[in-house]
């Protein structure tokens, strides 16, 4: 017998509240469906899933990339529950209706990328799912019913397919992580109460869009670099997996930093608010940590589309407080 916790176990003890016993059924199909997606995964090239879309396999075959096949098992595991009336993905333009028959019990509205960090895995590195869970106002939601702010989460998670798979999820009362056993196809909770260090002393960023940067992140990033001779009188660390979830289980592991604020393709940033910025930003302060666009917490950003992008700084309190100051002071001149 393992001395550790199942989920399920876990899960039944620990939701509370008016929607745990909708949260124990959706939350039972998202746990389908990310083990079925960390099987996909570490089948790769063996399962001909590492192709694009354009390209054939050996046998000729076309192939479907990772992407797709992901997105596939999430609609299909999270029909099951009947909890869930519409769902909202990375992958699909519009939201996707649930049919009558397959939401008899209520009215949630699940939003995820089933493939977080995608473009890691023909380099076999660590890539994620991340999903939210809304109450929605009607049992037909239309797209209007997802454009709730991130306040309005009941529950939040990620599963990590790392060295180890894990899931980790927020309901709004602490964060807890669970390792995938191999043995008993089960989460077992390894990472209870994850804590965000309040200090530290390493930031994650695609250095490469330096330029693009407004004045406030371009002064964060310059003072890190300068380190000890440097206003911050200390030395940081970089690290930059291209990969969110696995930066965010990082942050909440050992501490740091975490930024996406612009790119070359979008001044607005890179993440997407629904599915990426507010999942996770629920995570992050349930474990002690902040999370901003730099002007606005991300939690309370009033949705305008599904795929919406903002810009992104999350983490250790007191860093993402400095970044919050720098936007509000004057810039420096250079
Ligand atoms: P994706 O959802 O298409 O995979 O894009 C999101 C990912 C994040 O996981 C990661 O932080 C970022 O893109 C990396 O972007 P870049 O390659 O520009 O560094
Ligand atoms: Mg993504």
């Amino acid at each position: 017998m393992s001395k550790h916790t199942n989920i399920t176990a876990f899960l039944t003890q620990h939701l509370q509240g008016e929607h745990s016993v909708a949260l124990n059924a959706i939350l039972a199909d998202v746990l389908s469906a990310c083990k079925k997606i960390a099987v996909a995964i570490d089948k790769g090239a063996l399962a001909g899933n590492m192709g694009s879309l354009a390209s054939e396999n050996v046998q000729g075959e076309v192939q479907k990339a990772l992407d797709v096949i992901t997105n596939d098992i999430f609609i299909e595991a999270c029909q099951q529950s009947g909890y869930i009336a519409g769902m909202a993905s990375e992958e699909l333009v519009d939201v996707v209706e649930i049919a009558q028959d397959k939401c008899k019990n209520g009215q949630y509205l699940l939003s995820f990328d089933p493939l977080d960090g995608s473009s890691n895995v023909n380099v076999n590195i660590s890539v994620g799912t991340i999903f939210s869970i809304l109450k929605s106002a009607n049992k037909k939601p239309e797209l209007a019913d997802f454009l709730q702010s991130g306040t309005e989460q009941i529950c939040a998670g990620y599963a990590l397919y790392g060295t180890s798979t894990m899931f980790v999820l927020t309901a709004g009362n602490g964060v807890n992580g669970f390792t995938l056993d191999a043995d008993s196809n089960e989460f077992l909770l390894t990472h209870p109460n994850m804590q965000i260090a309040k200090e530290t002393q390493e930031f994650a960023i695609n250095m490469s869009n330096y330029r693009f940067w407004r004045e406030p992140v371009q002064r964060y990033i310059d003072e890190c670099l300068q380190g000890e001779e440097g206003d911050r009188k200390k030395d940081f660390n970089m690290r930059w997996v291209a990969s969110m979830v696995a930066e965010v289980h990082r942050i909440l592991v050992r501490g740091g930093v975490f930024m996406y604020p612009t790119d070359s393709n979008s001044r607005s940033g890179k993440l997407r608010l629904m599915y990426e910025a507010n999942p996770m930003s629920f995570i992050v302060e349930q474990a002690g940590g902040a999370s901003t666009t730099g002007t606005q917490r991300i939690l309370e950003v009033q949705p305008t589309g599904i795929h919406q992008r903002v810009p992104v700084m999350m983490g250790c309190k007191s860093e993402v407080d400095r970044i919050v100051a720098y936007h509000q002071t004057k810039p420096k001149r250079k």
